[in-house]
C-alpha cells in the first residue's frame, strides 16, 4: 500500500516527465498503484498522487475494466459535454459536478512500451480525462468556477480539520 499524497503538496502541482524506462520498477510500481486503489476504493490513479513525477496512471472501473496509461496523449475530444460528479483520492471527501467532453480518443503506452489507441466514452473517458489532468499538475477542482472551488476547498478543509481532531 502506497501514501496517497493530498492536494497541498507540490508534487501535485507539477509537470510530470515522460516515462523512458519500461522496466520491472515500473511494473512493481503499477502493481502496488493496483493494490493502492483498490484499498482506497477508487477508479483512478496517477503517478503523481503517489509521490512520482511521471507520465502515467492506472484506471480500474467497476465492470472490470482494469488499464494502465503510459505516457499518454489526447488526441481528440467530443464536442458534445456532459458534466459528471467527480471526486479525487488526493482531494478525499469532496465531490463536485464537473463539465468535461462526453469522448476522448487517447494513445498510450502499456506497461511492455506498446503503443496503443483508444476510444473512449462513458465513465472511461471521464476518468481518462481526469488522471490524465493530474500528469499536468491539474486537479479537478480547478475546472469550477472561483466560487465553487473555494466552497469545495473550504468543505474540504473542515473535514480534514474535524478527521485530525477525531484520530
Ligand atoms: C477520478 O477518483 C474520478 O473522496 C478517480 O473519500 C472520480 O477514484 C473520475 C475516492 C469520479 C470520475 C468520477 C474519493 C474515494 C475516489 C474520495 C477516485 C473518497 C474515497 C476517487
Ligand atoms: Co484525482
Amino acid at each position: 500500500m502506497l501514501d496517497i499524497v493530498r492536494i497541498g503538496d507540490e508534487v501535485l502541482r507539477e509537470k510530470c516527465s515522460a516515462v523512458t524506462e519500461f522496466d520491472e520498477s515500473l511494473n512493481i510500481l503499477l502493481d502496488a498503484m493496483y493494490e493502492t486503489l483498490e484499498e482506497a476504493e477508487g477508479i483512478g490513479l496517477a503517478a503523481p498522487q503517489v509521490g512520482v513525477d511521471k507520465r502515467f496512471f492506472i484506471v480500474s472501473l467497476p465492470d472490470g475494466t482494469k488499464k494502465e496509461f503510459i505516457n499518454p496523449e489526447i488526441t481528440g475530444t467530443s464536442v458534445e459535454t456532459n458534466p459528471y460528479e467527480e471526486g479525487c483520492l488526493s482531494v478525499p471527501g469532496v465531490y463536485h459536478d464537473v463539465v468535461r467532453p462526453s469522448k476522448v480518443i487517447v494513445k498510450a503506452q502499456d506497461a511492455s512500451g506498446k503503443e496503443f489507441t483508444l476510444k473512449a466514452s462513458g465513465l472511461l473517458a471521464r476518468v481518462i480525462q481526469h488522471e490524465y489532468d493530474h500528469l499536468d499538475g491539474v486537479l479537478f477542482i480547478d475546472h469550477l468556477d472561483e466560487t465553487e472551488r473555494a466552497k469545495v476547498v473550504r468543505e474540504y478543509e473542515k473535514k480534514n480539520r474535524k478527521n485530525k481532531r477525531h484520530n
